[in-house]
């Protein structure tokens, strides 16, 4: 079965509590980033963890020097259960987010995600990133991070990406709003991968409901 990551992309606290609260039955982990955390600030991820008691993942999408990356992550991996870095700046960049996951870890026993994006699901991903994607997911396989970010919007794409990175776990978006064809996707990931879901859920009347729904589609996986 394929996991389901709820991407939480609302900018208003009682909202997201709200969303975060009553779809958590349905979903294995809620992805938090800027839109939010920008609107309410970073202790919302840990209210929302204290509430669904669900992983959180920061998607800040790091891509910064090293010592820059370092302090982000810091700040971040205090509550956040993983983060959301970019791997086109280099191993150095992602290996310094790696060390203050490794440091928490240490600290607190608890596992910290790093997961590095491959190729990203809008069009506009083709012109950059699909061209260096094979050799990032390379590098994410490498440098053994916890998960790669890979597009549901190009199943073929997607195949390719996790004929590289073998075991590595996937989160996949870009099912729902972004059109992406859910069958051909389930078709390729496993029970370690997740597939994020972001506005099909949260802004649907009955986030709840569309919820549910999705968790059945994944449970038949
Ligand atoms: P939605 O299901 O509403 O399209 O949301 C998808 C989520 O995944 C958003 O939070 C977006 O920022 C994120 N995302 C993406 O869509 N494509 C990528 O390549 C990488 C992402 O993190």
């Amino acid at each position: 079965m394929v996991k389901l990551m709820l991407a939480l992309d609302v900018m208003d606290k009682k909202e997201a509590l709200k969303i975060a609260d009553e779809t958590s039955d349905y979903v294995d982990a809620i992805k938090i980033g800027y839109p939010l955390v920008l609107a309410v600030g970073l202790d919302i991820v840990k209210e929302i963890k204290d509430k669904t008691k669900k992983e959180v993942i920061c998607d800040f999408k790091v891509a910064d020097i090293p010592s820059t990356n370092e302090k982000i992550a810091n700040l971040t991996l205090k509550y956040a259960d993983g983060i959301i870095c970019h791997g086109f700046v280099g191993r150095d960049s992602v290996k310094a987010i790696q060390k203050i996951a490794k440091q928490y870890e240490l600290e607190t026993g608890n596992k910290k995600k790093v997961i590095m994006v491959t190729e990203m699901s809008h069009p506009g991903a083709v012109e950059f990133m699909q061209p260096i994607a094979d050799e990032l997911a390379e590098v994410a396989k490498e440098l053994n991070v916890s998960g790669i970010v890979a597009p549901s919007t190009r199943p073929e794409r997607l195949n390719e990406i996790k004929n590289i990175v073998g075991d590595i776990p996937i989160i996949s978006p870009g099912i729902g709003a972004q059109g992406g064809d859910l069958d051909s996707v389930l078709n390729i990931l496993g029970k370690n991968d997740y597939v994020i879901v972001g506005r099909a859920i949260y802004e649907n009347e009955n986030p709840k409901e569309s919820a549910h729904k999705y968790s059945i589609l994944l449970n038949k996986s």
